[in-house]
């Protein structure tokens, strides 16, 4: 099975969203595989997030992102990558349509809720930044 990387950041996770963003995914029939709250490193954050790195906003990104407590979880299931990102809706909440994570629950490029891996091999590079094989419970 497909597995991908999703974080509720500190925003969804201040917004109470966590059991919200789990259950869509659980009724669309994805596996959380993986599950944990952490508080994110300013290494591990710069590291999930290296490929940012010259942007503008990287620093603003790295800031947000490590500010408060995140809930991390692979989720697995068929086509799991792609299915997570059009359930998410595109990054700036702006263009996301009603019934997407970002287009019900965010209004800010900045703060928009959700993240989920890009493509398969982005999440496996993505997965084990957060997660140790022997975590992966499913
Ligand atoms: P994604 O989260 O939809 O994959 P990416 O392009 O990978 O989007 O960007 C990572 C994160 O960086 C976004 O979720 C968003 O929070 C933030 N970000 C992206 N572009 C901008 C921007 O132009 N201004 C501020 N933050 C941005
Ligand atoms: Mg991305």
């Amino acid at each position: 099975m497909e597995k991908t990387l999703v974080l509720v950041k500190p925003d969804g996770v201040a917004k109470g969203l966590t059991g919200e963003i789990i259950a869509r995914f659980e009724r669309r029939g994805l596996t959380v595989a993986a599950l944990k709250m952490l508080k994110l490193s300013r290494a591990k954050a710069e590291t999930h997030y290296a490929e940012h790195k010259e942007r503008p906003f990287f620093g603003e990104l790295v800031d947000f992102i490590t500010s408060g407590p995140i809930v991390a979880m692979v989720v697995s299931g068929e086509n799991a990558v792609k299915v997570v990102r059009t359930m998410m809706g595109p990054t700036n909440p702006v263009d996301a349509a009603p019934g997407t994570v970002r287009g019900d629950f965010a209004l800010s490029i900045g703060q928009n809720i959700i993240h989920g891996s890009d493509s398969p091999a982005s999440a496996a590079r993505e997965i084990e930044i957060y997660f140790a094989p022997d975590e992966i419970l499913l």
